[in-house]
């Protein structure tokens, strides 16, 4: 990678292959003896085409696994999404180049975007006025997080698969004081959740803790007082479908 820095005591390693690097477009990530590689979802050019797309993800325990022979990737979800959060930091800060497709890059983690011709009409949905962000730890293809709070109960924000936990963040404009959060799930099902605050002095809260909830619900209404800047529900289990949210208001 250009403009890399020598630190030499750094623990981490990253392989950036955004080109077509034997037949694969792949990220690979060490850190602290696990070694994550992410395989973006771009088809191969016709020389391999009998062969179906890699695993998206592979996790090998390089302490444990040194030939990295034991993909831990599917019995391992929760070390995937930090190693993959770390590997997206580590692109970011080296301001990588991604692969493209159409005239998107793609992100590791991220599914790719329907061309806007084909987008359904709720994906050009905006932000509501007081959302700085929102951001999800997956999405599904058309399914974005800014879906769930759009104010539209027939669009939502979906994991990309039935994975857990999966977590869906609002970052407010401003600090807020808020009074409680309605939440929509799509399915009425038994779904186990919490639902932390950031506030302005910089440390997560848990304001509501369901996560040994053992009824089925869909729409939810929890009230707190607690000024926040950034809201966060990550939902832990549900019983049937993906993680998945049409509608989330904050109460003032
Ligand atoms: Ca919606």
């Amino acid at each position: 990678l250009a403009g890399k820095r020598h630190e030499t005591r750094r623990e981490d390693f990253l392989n950036h292959f955004p080109h077509e690097h034997r037949s694969s477009y792949y990220t690979s990530y060490v850190n602290a003896g696990w070694k994550l590689i992410y395989h973006y979802p771009v088809p191969d050019k016709g020389r391999r085409r009998q062969n179906p797309l890699p695993k998206t993800y592979e996790l090998f325990n390089l302490k444990d696994d040194p030939f990295e022979k034991n993909d831990l990737a599917d019995s391992h979800p929760e070390k995937v999404q930090t190693m993959l959060t770390a590997l997206r930091k580590d692109l970011a800060a080296k301001n990588a180049l991604y692969p493209a497709m159409g005239t998107q890059e793609l992100l590791p983690g991220e599914a790719p975007e329907p061309p806007a011709a084909q987008a359904p009409a709720a994906s050009s949905a905006t932000l509501p006025p007081f959302v700085k962000a929102v951001r999800a730890s997956s999405h599904e293809l058309g399914n974005l997080p800014v879906h769930a709070v759009d104010a539209d109960k027939t669009s939502r924000w979906a994991a990309r698969d039935g994975s857990f936990p999966q977590f869906l963040e609002i970052e407010l404009q401003a600090a807020q004081q808020a009074k409680g959060v309605t939440v929509s799930f799509r399915n009425k099902t038994m779904i186990r959740y919490t639902i932390d605050g950031f506030g302005p002095d910089g440390t997560w809260i848990t304001l509501v803790d369901q996560s040994e909830n053992k009824e089925k619900v869909q729409t939810v209404t929890h009230s707190f007082d607690a000024e926040l800047t950034k809201l966060k529900v990550t939902v832990l289990e549900a019983q049937t479908g993906w993680a998945t949210i049409t509608d989330l208001q904050i109460g003032k």
